[in-house]
């Protein structure tokens, strides 16, 4: 019989292909089963692969988007608000810590996947590089923005790698904060003067579309869905969720007065569910390849950052170091 503690104890390499078939039906096996798949388990190398691309572009996403809010924390327009907004922007912070955590147990290094986002090699949700230009825009990312993260996160709850199934549990209980927080800001907007409601409506107008972009491309030309679906890394596609999003997010518009952008969208009784208009792909690969209103920006701001905390780095390594010592004397 075969023994394997490690995902890393014994590579591919060394094993012979009836071993390595054996292993991946016994993966296969527990995948069918709904068992949950840990970091000492044995894994193929793919699902370790694409599980550190999702991953790490999902703790990017996180850290990345808490620019475009952390730039209204000092403009918010009340006390009770700016508590809110700096509560919501550290969670986004703790969001991204919990996941790189756990893309880590992947076998890749925290500072590997840095140097991945600081050189492009990673991406990161498209959403991010869009300006929040105005108060309203802070209502609209959470409304719709973290609307649109808690429905794809919640279908990742049941995800088939342990680490990340967990830490989207934790995760979606504060997002669903993050996102009543935000509907309440485009509310009372919404209920206010004239000019504030238009600010809702403006809002709303241009954060519509980038927020179904969120989802990815559609179905048939997202090369990693049908994998994905397979390993139960996804567990529904792009289109499904984009599909629940609209559902869910046109009566909550409607609710308030304001009006979902787009002149296409129709109730459709028999699939039960609403018919939209055509995402413009054009502008969503423009974005994901770097070429979005804001993608220089949000990307020099995290390298500074990480050049601008090296010194903090090495005091808390030396300090660290300095303890270590200690002990380690003490026990002399
Ligand atoms: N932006 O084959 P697929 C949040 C890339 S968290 C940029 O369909 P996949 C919380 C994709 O990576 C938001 N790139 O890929 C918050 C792939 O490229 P690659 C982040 C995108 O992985 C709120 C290529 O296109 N959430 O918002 C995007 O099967 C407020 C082909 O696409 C997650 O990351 C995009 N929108 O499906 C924080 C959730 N879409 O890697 C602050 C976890 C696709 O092959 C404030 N991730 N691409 O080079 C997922 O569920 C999936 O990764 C998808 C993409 C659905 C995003």
């Amino acid at each position: 019989m075969l023994l394997i503690t490690s995902a890393y104890s014994l590579k591919p390499k060394q094993m012979s292909e009836a071993q390595i078939k054996s292993l991946e039906e016994e993966f296969e096996a527990r995948i069918a089963r709904d068992e949950k798949i840990e970091p000492k388990d044995w894994m193929p190398e793919k699902y370790r692969k694409t599980h550190i691309r999702q991953m790490s572009q999902h703790a990017h996403s996180e850290v990345v988007g808490m620019l475009p809010e952390g730039n209204w924390i000092t403009r918010a327009p009340s006390l009770r608000r700016k508590v809110a907004l700096l509560a919501k922007v550290q969670d986004e912070g703790g969001h991204g810590l919990y996941l790189y955590s756990a893309t880590e147990t992947l076998g890749i290094t925290r500072d590997e996947m840095y140097e991945q986002l600081h050189t492009g090699k990673a991406k990161y949700s498209s959403i991010f590089n869009y300006p929040a230009v105005t108060w309203a825009d802070i209502g609209a990312i959470g409304w719709l923005v973290d609307g649109a993260a808690i429905i794809n996160q919640v279908a990742l709850c049941g995800t088939s790698f342990g680490p990340y199934a967990r830490a989207m549990v934790r995760i979606c209980k504060e997002e669903s904060f993050h996102q009543r927080q935000g509907y309440e800001i485009t509310l009372k907007l919404a209920q206010g003067t004239p000019q504030q409601k238009a600010m809702a409506q403006d809002a709303l107008n241009r954060f519509w579309w980038p927020s179904l972009m969120m989802f990815g491309p559609a179905d048939d030309d997202s090369p990693n869905t049908a994998q994905s679906m397979k390993w139960k890394l996804k567990r529904k596609t792009n289109d499904e969720l984009r599909q629940q999003f609209i559902d869910q997010t046109v009566p909550q518009a409607e609710l308030i007065g304001l009006t979902i952008p787009d002149p296409d969208l129709k109730w459709n009784e028999k699939k039960g569910g609403y018919d939209s208009g055509e995402i413009d792909w054009d502008e969503f690969w423009q974005v994901v390849k770097g070429h979005g209103p804001c993608n220089k920006e949000r990307m020099k701001a995290r390298v500074n950052a990480w050049e601008n905390g090296e010194w903090v780095r090495d005091a808390a390594l030396a300090h660290a170091d300095r303890q270590q010592e200690r002990k380690e004397k003490q026990a002399v």
